[in-house]
């Protein structure tokens, strides 16, 4: 691999508002990189009229992406990002999958947790890896993001097998686009930490329909939130993956609530468009591993049932006040 990279090919699959600032912010510093759409319209409008993103300092940058619909052209790619949203993933990476090249790397930068277990079904595990990112986006229109807000990310092989040297060369690649990235060993305890901001503020935003900071200006939600990251706390001890110490966790979601004060969370912009959300892959995730370790997880059982309730009866939030909702889940256990 040359040392700039220039011969590196990124996929990126999910047109939405992280996949559009990471295609452009990698076209603008001059990485190979197209996007995969599955609407083949869409792809097509994207492909002619670019992405515009709207910059933290008020700026706009307008860049043109090449935009595919499908697997079309994934033999090229060194490296397939996936930033569409966890459900949708689930169904299309098998048929992603198809097209890619047997030594091309796969790196997973959703939400939540255990897409492993089917990307590992469909790739060889020691071509996977996951990562975890703070950077912010909001998509403002069909092409066009709002680059909300920016931090680190860090990305790291599933299991100990997807060579670090490709990791390292991502990580380089996504750094020189503005995309500040380091490459862990072990990449569970950041997939765990992201785990449980997403624990603590996505079901209780989409139930309630609070913006991220005011989830502590309501005591009711304030308790529910302790409680259901110290579940996921308890299953994430009972892995054995690592010992996190509640309060400091606590604290860490409390301290995203404040800095994301004014966000609304992406599982409650879900709820309030309509459509499905990455509930099985947040708290739906604790409460599955629970029952398989044998830790209680009444909180995030009930909040998993309450957000794919409001999905399948098409309800837009508020299903339920602050209090009406501790009622249900807190008392009604
Ligand atoms: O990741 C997020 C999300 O909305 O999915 C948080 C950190 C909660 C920010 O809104």
């Amino acid at each position: 691999m040359m040392g700039d990279h220039t011969d590196y090919t990124i996929a990126i699959a999910g047109p939405g508002a992280m996949g559009m600032l990471l295609a452009a912010r990698l076209a603008a510093s001059g990485s190979r990189v197209f996007l995969i759409d599955h609407r083949d319209v869409r792809a097509r409008r994207l492909n002619d009229r670019g992405i515009k993103v709207e910059e933290p300092d008020g700026g706009t940058t307008h860049i043109k992406v090449p935009v595919v619909c499908g697997p079309t052209g994934l033999d090229e790619a060194d490296c397939l990002v996936l930033l569409m949203k966890s459900w949708q993933s689930q169904a299309a990476f098998p048929m992603l999958a198809r097209g890619l090249r047997r030594d091309a790397l796969v790196l997973c930068l959703q939400n939540g947790m255990g897409h492993h277990l089917y990307l590992c079904r469909a790739v060889a595990p020691g071509k996977v890896a996951l990562g975890v990112t703070s950077q912010g986006a909001t998509r403002l229109d069909e092409g066009r993001v709002r680059h909300a807000g920016v931090g680190p990310t860090v990305i790291g092989p599933v299991d100990g097998r997807a060579p670090l040297a490709r990791l390292h060369t991502v990580a380089r690649l996504l750094s020189r686009a503005g995309w500040e990235c380091g490459v862990a060993r072990d990449i569970w305890p950041h997939v765990w930490k992201k785990l449980f901001i997403n624990v603590g503020i996505n079901a209780l935003t989409a139930i309630t329909g609070v913006k991220n900071g005011e989830l502590l200006a309501f005591p009711e939600l304030s308790e529910i939130q302790e409680l259901a990251v110290k579940e996921a706390c308890n299953v994430a001890e009972a892995s054995g993956i690592h010992r996190h110490a509640p309060e400091d966790v606590l604290e860490a979601v409390r301290q995203v609530c404040r800095a994301t004060a004014g966000n609304r969370s992406s599982m409650l912009q879900d709820v309030m468009a309509g459509r499905p959300t990455e509930i099985d892959y947040i708290n739906g995730a604790v409460a599955k591993m629970g029952s398989r370790l044998g830790v209680a997880t009444p909180i995030n059982a009930a909040l998993t049932e309450m957000v794919r309730g409001m999905t399948t009866r098409g309800l837009s939030p508020p299903l339920l006040a602050p209090r009406a909702l501790k009622q249900k889940v807190v008392c009604g256990i």
